[in-house]
């Protein structure tokens, strides 16, 4: 039978049928250690359902280490609007990194009930205006649940954010019950507390998959080579043709050199944009050295 890992703990995997909906519980094949790849939540398999062994991987679209998933198409990016504020070096590398492994983002400012209009405009037109896919929610409210559910449908998505920016309660509203624990901002130090624990998918409905999944705040951007990352910065790509220099790093270069800094000085480029690049280059230059 052919199914979907919905969710792993130690060597146990949970797998369901799409069709009937039935989950199985699974051990994997010894033999499958040989090939060297071990089954993790998002493989399509093949497994045996009365004797209930995973019998095949299918080809991954793609595969993430930490934490472990494969075959996501998009990544939903929560950005708190306040309490935890705006985190947008930390969006702008996941951001990067969502390019890098050829997935489409979708930006969810949350905790919109807690400023004012303006405040939320100023910072998703930054985003939109590159052609990133926006939505403003206030999930306590319920205000913009429904337009995020009609860009979930049909693929298989992982939200990521900081922890207390408010992923659990969002994906609790998209199933209108409770389906992960919520953690409580703690009112002394607004520090977010995760109690999220497994990575695991669930169907919100049929071919459409999300996840919620402990610790997706730094993903893997370090593995971006440093020359690379300004591919990863959509709006820099049309700019950077036009560069004097193959090798372009688009900091050190002056203006007349380098295409991308001139858009930039120009205002065609976001200033928080560009220093976020200077500042993820330098982390990605150190990295490599260390
Ligand atoms: N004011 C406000 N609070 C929210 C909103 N969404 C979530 N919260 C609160 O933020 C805290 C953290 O939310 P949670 O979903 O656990 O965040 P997670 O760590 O990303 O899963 C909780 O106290 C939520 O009640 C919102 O839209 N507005
Ligand atoms: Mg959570
Ligand atoms: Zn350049």
């Amino acid at each position: 039978m052919k199914g979907i890992i919905i969710e792993n703990s130690a060597n146990l995997y949970k797998v369901i049928d799409p069709n009937s909906k039935d989950v199985y519980n699974c051990l994997a094949r010894g033999s499958l250690k040989n090939t060297g790849i071990t089954p993790v939540v998002g493989d399509r398999v093949e497994f045996l359902d009365k004797e209930n062994v995973i019998e095949k991987i299918y080809d991954r679209t793609n595969y993430i280490k930490r934490p472990k998933i494969a075959n996501i198409t998009q990544i939903v990016f929560v950005v708190s609007m306040k309490a935890p504020n705006p985190d947008l070096l930390l969006l702008d590398k996941q951001l990067a990194f969502a390019e890098s492994i050829g997935v489409k983002s979708i930006i969810a400012f949350n905790k919109c009930d807690l400023v004012e209009k303006e405040t939320i405009e100023n910072v998703s037109k930054i985003y939109k205006n590159i052609g990133y896919c926006t939505i403003e929610i206030s999930a306590k409210n319920g205000i913009g649940i429904e337009e995020l559910r009609q860009k979930l449908k049909d693929e298989c998505s992982v939200f990521a954010g900081n922890s207390g920016v408010g992923k659990s309660t969002i994906i609790n509203s998209l199933f209108n019950e409770q389906i992960t624990e919520e953690g409580e901002i703690s009112e002394k130090n607004k520090k977010g507390k995760n109690t999220t624990t497994l990575v695991r998918l669930y169907e919100l409905e049929k071919d459409t998959f999300i996840a919620d999944t402990p610790g997706f705040s730094t993903f893997d951007i370090y593995e971006i080579e440093k020359e690379d990352l300004s591919h990863y910065f959509i709006e820099f790509v049309d700019y950077m043709k036009d560069c004097d220099y193959v090798g372009c790093s688009h900091i050190k270069e002056s203006e007349n050199e380098c295409k991308v800094k001139k858009a930039y000085l120009q205002g065609k480029i976001s200033s928080t944009r560009y220093d976020n690049y200077c500042k993820i280059y330098e982390e990605l230059n150190k990295y490599k050295k260390w």
